[in-house]
């Protein structure tokens, strides 16, 4: 949209003269983003209004993405950018002398979501939209986010993040669009006058699930798609079943809180709850529009996709069916056919803890009318099979067995498509995690390599770096991030190297000060600035990380003269509440800086610092500063890893195992601008074949390591008592699962290589040039592209300008 700084002042202050009574001298910069949100909303309304009745008008298919998680983190300066008027309002708000990144502060993070995944999910939103793709979110509006993190003692400490207190500026609640949701009860099947097998419900708790609607923004393109959050409530008819307060509170607290765990599940009510909640209440508004609009039942397919964002959604399957057997008296077959043609999943793990199951009777007492739809598909499943010579198969991918139902199995046996999330993973899941399901259903299986939105991840968190850009390669990678690979054209230009390097600086700079502020540590910017941001996980080994910080002290305290660059090793992760080994690191890490940081006698050349509280506003401050990126998970564990792309278009340079996305990441960059070293996948899969790993041995033959471990174990490093020993224990008594001390040398050996290169200065820039310049291939605008045409089968209803 076009607005000029005098209308936009005007609209300002007449809003918050409507919101507050008050004169924009008196605001506060709460008050301030409030009346700017209403404002913003109100510009995209028409869009708004416009784009879902293009999409009526014109029949679009159109995506609905099942996801229990969301992580879009601050919307307004993504808002303002997508809407064309960011830099509008920070020039008006300067003439009005208001602080701009003081009222952006003020929005606090939606943080609906652990990690990865969830992040994931926002950025294919801001996508979707931004390539013109008509597709909308579902999912749960949760009261409570991801919980805020402190450090007490080193320890992990998690409060409630209390993100709607102040009210959520971009919501936009539709009672009229509310829904009931069935749970537990007894179902009996009755056939009908009409001779259909009808279920009846005695006693089922009704639950009534209101959506709020937030806009999302296609990059300057006037597309506003909807991300649709449940909250529950009790319907009025119900009422004077919940008496007391407790009674009351109970209910509400099924969308009171995101689970925290990450990569694992616990098999709690509550969880199976959220997920059947949320898909049904999705599934059963879809049906109603498509109905109202008169869409057959039998055309569904043409007119809609549902994705399942890994197995948490995988009811949709059971739900649609149940819909268009109970509701739409469709058949059996008819039913299935629609169903299969309209669901697609995702798969985000080959961590067996992460893959779904729940107990048969959980499920028959509180989804009665899912687990006999579920019963019946598996029934079929088997039927269907029969004819195969290999029975033991069937047993293995049949969905009910071992008295639980096995969610993936539901997912890849009611849609036509299962995808991985990079080459390697989407590879791992045809030959050895779901190997079985590729024999099967062989054509089902593809890869769609995840991707970031470049919008978010460079154009707003990096306004140095996309100056710089815009000044040597033009602006047309704004809106096409291939063609940030104009950038190859200058890796030997000395003077983009150099502005390269001073951007770098000036990011670097603005960490420091925050560090200083946050956790009182003084850090330099010409030290090599080295990241590690993503969750705790034994598995992406932030302990390998710390084995190598406390091989430099040593040889630091071993010899003060060592020639090395000053390093600032920089962490941020949450654990798991309940996941006590992770916590444990992170207590061993803060131990660790705390013993570096106040040793003198290392003359300040390394220094650790653990940020409170990593969270997506956090990450737009540390990626930019970032010059390595440390992407060392156990190959074939990570599925594909995000922040290494994001990393990466930042100018950092990558140190990896040859895992998840880091492949094709090599790949872009070539094997002279990234530092590749460790195991690799098939290395990893003969120890577990030969079962001849010994973690001892490697131990006992490798005199530093000893002398590291024993650190953990002999008070070196203080307060680590019970901690250190769990460390080395996981290490040497239970074999250390994850090969740390296997990688142990060959990691070290290469962080002598980053620190050497580094020394080089024209060579680093060289790298972390060529390293953003080969960052747009992992753009999410084309991973959603490939999804729109290999899976959902939409396409963009706009010419988009400049494609
Ligand atoms: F276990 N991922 C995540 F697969 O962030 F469900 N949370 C999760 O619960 C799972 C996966 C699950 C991450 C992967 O670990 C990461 O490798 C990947 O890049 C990301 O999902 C997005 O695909």
């Amino acid at each position: 949209m076009k607005i000029t700084k005098e209308q936009f002042k005007k609209d300002f202050r007449k809003r918050l003269r409507e919101k507050f009574a008050i004169e924009l001298e008196d605001s506060s910069e709460t008050e301030q983003l409030v009346a700017l949100g209403a404002l913003v909303q109100a510009y995209y309304s028409d869009a708004w209004t416009d784009t879902w009745k293009e999409y009526l008008t014109n029949k679009k298919k159109q995506v609905y993405y099942f996801s229990i998680e969301f992580l879009p983190g601050k919307m307004l300066k993504s808002n303002l950018l997508n809407l064309g008027i960011l830099t509008t309002v920070q020039e008006s708000f300067k003439e009005l002398g208001i602080n701009f990144s003081a009222v952006c502060k003020a929005e606090p993070d939606m943080a609906l979501g652990n990690g990865g995944l969830g992040r994931l999910a926002s950025c294919f939103m801001d996508s979707i939209a931004s390539c013109g793709l008509p597709g909308n979110g579902n999912g749960i509006r949760y009261d409570y986010g991801l919980f805020k993190q402190k450090f007490v003692d080193g320890y992990q400490v998690e409060l409630p993040d209390e993100w709607l207190k102040g009210g959520n500026i971009w919501e936009v609640r539709k009672e009229s669009k509310a829904v009931n949701v069935l749970f537990g009860g007894n179902v009996y099947l009755r056939e009908n006058h009409r001779g259909q097998l009808k279920p009846v419900y005695e006693n089922p708790r009704i639950l009534r699930a209101v959506p709020y609607d937030t806009g999302m923004l296609g990059y300057e393109n006037d597309v506003v798609n909807t991300l649709r959050l449940w909250s529950v409530e009790i319907p009025a008819s119900e009422e004077y079943k919940y008496q007391s307060i407790e009674e009351r509170r109970k209910l509400e607290d099924l969308t009171a809180v995101l689970y925290p765990d990450d990569s694992s599940e616990q098999g709690r009510v509550v969880r199976l709850t959220q997920e059947y909640f949320f898909v049904s209440a999705g599934m059963q508004s879809i049906v109603r529009y498509y109905k109202k609009i008169g869409v057959p039942m039998e055309e569904l397919y043409e007119h809609i996709a549902i994705h399942i964002n890994d197995t948490h959604p995988a009811l949709c399957v059971a739900e649609l069916m149940r819909i268009l057997l109970d509701d739409e008296d469709l058949s059996w077959e008819r039913a299935w056919d629609i169903t299969v043609k309209v669901m697609s999943y995702t798969n985000h793990t080959i961590m067996a803890e992460a893959l779904e199951k729940w107990p048969v009777h959980m499920m028959q007492e509180l989804l009665p009318r899912m687990y006999q739809i579920i019963q019946e598909i598996d029934r079929r499943f088997l039927e269907e099979m029969a004819h195969l010579a290999d029975q033991d198969l069937i047993e293995r991918t049949r969905i009910i067995k071992d008295n639980q139902v096995h969610m993936a199995h539901l997912a890849i046996i009611g849609s036509h498509s299962t995808n991985g999330v990079a080459k390697l993973h989407s590879d791992l899941l045809r030959t050895v995690v779901l190997k079985d399901f590729s024999t099967l259903y062989p054509e089902r299986f593809n890869n769609k390599t995840n991707g970031i939105a470049q919008r978010r991840w460079l154009q707003l968190s990096n306004e140095p770096l996309s100056h710089l850009l815009d000044k040597t390669i033009g602006c047309s990678w704004r809106k096409n991030p291939e063609d940030i690979h104009l950038l190859m054209n200058y890796q030997n230009d000395e003077a983009v190297l150099t502005g390269l390097g001073e951007v770098k600086w000036e990011n670097k700079k603005r960490l420091a000060d925050y560090i200083l502020k946050t956790n009182g540590v003084a850090v330099s910017p010409d030290a090599i600035f080295d990241v590690q941001i993503k969750r705790l996980h034994a598995y992406k080994r932030q302990l390998l990380n710390l084995l190598n910080i406390l091989t430099i002290y040593f040889e630091l305290k071993d010899n003060p003269k060592k020639v090395m660059e000053p390093r600032v090793f920089i962490f941020g992760a949450k654990a798991a509440p309940s996941y006590t080994y992770a916590k444990t690191i992170i207590k061993c890490i803060n131990e660790v800086a705390n013993m570096i940081n106040n040793d003198e006698s290392i003359n300040h050349r390394i220094k650790v610092v653990f940020l409170e509280n990593y969270n997506v506003s956090l990450a737009e401050m540390i990626i930019p500063a970032a010059d390595v990126s440390e992407q060392i998970s156990l190959a074939s564990k990570e599925a594909s890893g995000t922040s290494n792309m994001k990393l990466m278009l930042n100018g950092a340079v990558t140190v990896a195992t040859l895992d998840g996305a880091n492949i094709e990441i090599r790949d872009a960059v070539g094997n002279d601008n990234i530092f590749i070293f460790g195991l690799r996948e098939d290395e990893v899969y003969r120890y577990y074949e030969s079962k001849d790993y010994s973690a001892i041995k490697t131990y006992e033959q490798n005199p530093m390591l000893q002398r590291v471990l024993n650190a953990f174990i002999d008070g070196t490093i203080p307060n680590i008592y019970r901690e250190g020993q769990e460390v080395f224990d996981s290490l040497i008594k239970y074999n250390d699962e994850y090969f740390v001390l296997r990688d142990y040398d060959a990691y070290v050996e290469t962080q002598r290589k980053v620190d050497a290169t580094y020394r080089d200065t024209s060579r680093w820039q060289k790298m972390s040039l060529i390293n953003i310049a080969n960052a747009g291939r992992f753009s999410s605008d084309l991973t959603v592209e490939r999804y729109a045409e290999d899976i959902w089968k939409i396409d963009s209803s706009k010419i988009i300008v400049g494609k």
